[in-house]
């Protein structure tokens, strides 16, 4: 069956004494599981053409799903267990609504690639091997980022990228939507953000020596609508959607809209464009009360779209020589009592901690936060290697791991000079399944910190989902198997035995039409 993420546990399975789908099966479903059985049916009904009617079911010939409480008990909301067999149908019991939607996935699995297609391609057999599988996540934060700032992806890939999360059981959206080279939400108090920030004029694509040029202007934005579709559609596959707002650095598309953000006694912030270069740019928010109120009223409207716990504030890579320069910014440091500009970006971190804790809600952000001191509430992303997330957890906060060094899908995936324009080193399809989030030397208690795992893919390099994709995976499927599956250290982990399965998951992919990289290389 070659599942993939593998599950916990799985009986051998046998496919010549299995149960057959046929036009009289029936997919039933209790309280609890109808949403799973919704989407099941749907996904099936292409690929198989059949009905699978919802009707009460009589016999064996039949898919039950249902929510049970034995299996919540032992494996957690998410958990789920499924029992194949002819003469019994197939029961999918989840711990929870995820937990029988994480079932249905591995049901489409089990009846081979071509369930994944759109459309039946004539008459097939469809089985299921008679088998029992028992299944639950390592981690509850299976993390994909998607960076919809440096190039706009439209809400079709969105959706399309819900749809490949789901199918490889992984829960978290992270949208990085705002940057220096644009602001990708409708905020309704400051139209300006998109009516500006969401264009700019031609782009590199690539890094500094890189040839390529984008020769046109680039630029998109999610109305609010678009974005509570996009939630929506998340919810239905059991994903939460981590809306990113980045301050007070990667922020010159909201300046070139609102000046009065910058720095405006350093520099003519009125004459700054939305960037159309890559990097660390030195051109950041003012830590004032304006920028404070205006992200405030921000974060306001994000609020009722986003109903999910975390809401990210980015904190990285923001420069501090205009806070040096600035008088604004020193008269400040003098006032709040504070040591230098560290303490000051520490300052506006925990302003917002507080303010998204007395609305009930959680702030995360990239590493740099620890910086010049940790807010209180605040939970880390430890993208510049795992030190951070070290350095968190034994603070006692919660850890989400995503060193660039292992995870980072913009990374290159061989040294051949034949891979698409990447960021930096290579990082092979073995490298992310040998990635262990979890650093050996934190306690138990430390380890628990580590809430989960995430999967970044920042986009200066990727300008359609074509690249997107050749990127994403096959790592992406790898990635989804250290977040899920409990796999052992990371030397003894079972490269071949993954292998041998990513046979049977390339042709999935095939159905689907993802055009990931061939494990030959760029050109098979
Ligand atoms: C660093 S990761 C960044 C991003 C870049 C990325 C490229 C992080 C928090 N900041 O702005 O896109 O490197 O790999």
């Amino acid at each position: 069956m070659d599942l993939i993420p593998a599950p916990r546990h799985q009986t051998p399975y046998a496919t010549d004494d299995a149960f057959v789908l046929g036009p009289e099966t029936t997919l039933t479903a209790t309280p609890g599981a109808e949403g799973a059985a919704r989407w099941l049916r749907a996904a099936l009904a292409g690929a198989t053409g059949l009905p699978l009617a919802p009707v009460e079911p009589s016999g064996t010939d039949v898919i039950r799903l249902a929510v049970d409480e034995e299996v919540a008990r032992e494996l957690g909301p998410e958990g789920y267990r499924i029992m194949a067999a002819p003469d019994s149908g197939v029961h999918i019991f989840g711990g929870g609504p995820a937990g029988v939607f994480w079932g249905a996935q591995t049901l489409r699995q089990m009846l081979g690639a071509d369930a994944f297609r759109r459309a039946p391609l004539g008459e097939r057999e469809w089985k299921v091997p008679t088998c029992h599988i028992q299944d639950s996540p390592r981690f509850g934060w299976r993390g994909f980022m998607l960076d919809v700032a440096r190039h706009f992806m439209p809400k079709d890939i969105v959706f399309r990228y819900l749809d490949l999360m789901a199918a490889h059981k992984l829960n978290v959206l992270h949208l990085h939507l705002t940057d220096d080279q644009g602001w990708r939400v409708e905020i309704r108090q400051y139209p300006r953000l998109t009516e500006i920030g969401s264009w700019r004029e031609r782009t590199k694509v690539g890094l500094r020596e890189s040839p390529l040029w984008d020769e046109r202007p680039h630029g998109g934005y999610y109305t609010q609508d678009d974005i509570r579709e996009i939630v929506a559609y998340a919810t239905e596959r059991h994903i939460t959607v981590v809306p990113e707002i980045d301050i007070p650095g990667h922020s010159q598309a909201a300046i070139a809209a609102y000046p009065e953000l910058g720095n405006a006694d350093v520099i003519d912030t009125a004459a700054l464009p939305v960037l159309t270069s890559w990097g660390v740019n030195p051109n950041v928010l003012a830590p004032s009360d304006t920028t404070l109120r205006f992200y405030e009223n921000v974060l306001t409207e994000l609020l009722e779209l986003f109903p999910g716990t975390f809401i990210h504030i980015g904190g990285d890579e923001c420069p501090k020589e205009q806070w040096r320069e600035s008088a604004d910014a020193q008269r400040r440091i003098k006032e709040l009592d504070l040591e230098d500009e560290d303490e000051l970006q520490s300052w506006l971190i925990r302003h917002f901690d507080s303010w998204l804790a007395e609305r009930g809600r959680r702030l995360i952000g990239w590493d740099e936060i620890l910086e010049g001191g940790l807010a209180p509430g605040a939970a880390v992303a430890s993208w510049r290697g795992f030190a951070g997330g070290v350095a968190a957890a034994r603070a006692g906060h919660d850890v989400v791991m995503c060193p660039e060094s292992h995870v980072y899908l913009d990374w290159r995936q061989s040294e051949s000079e034949e891979e698409p324009v990447p960021i930096a080193h290579a990082r092979s399809l073995e490298d992310v399944y040998r990635f262990e989030p979890v650093p050996a030397d934190l306690t138990r208690e430390e380890a628990a910190r580590v809430i989960g795992t995430q999967a970044n893919a920042w986009t200066e390099v990727m300008d359609s989902v074509r690249v997107l994709d050749y990127m994403a995976f096959p790592r992406l499927a790898a990635f989804a198997e250290v977040a899920w599956s409990p796999l052992p250290a990371p030397d003894e982990r079972d490269w071949a035995g993954f292998e041998a399965r990513m046979r049977t998951h390339y042709a999935r992919l095939d159905a689907l039409g993802v055009e990931y990289r061939p494990p030959a290389g760029p050109r098979p």
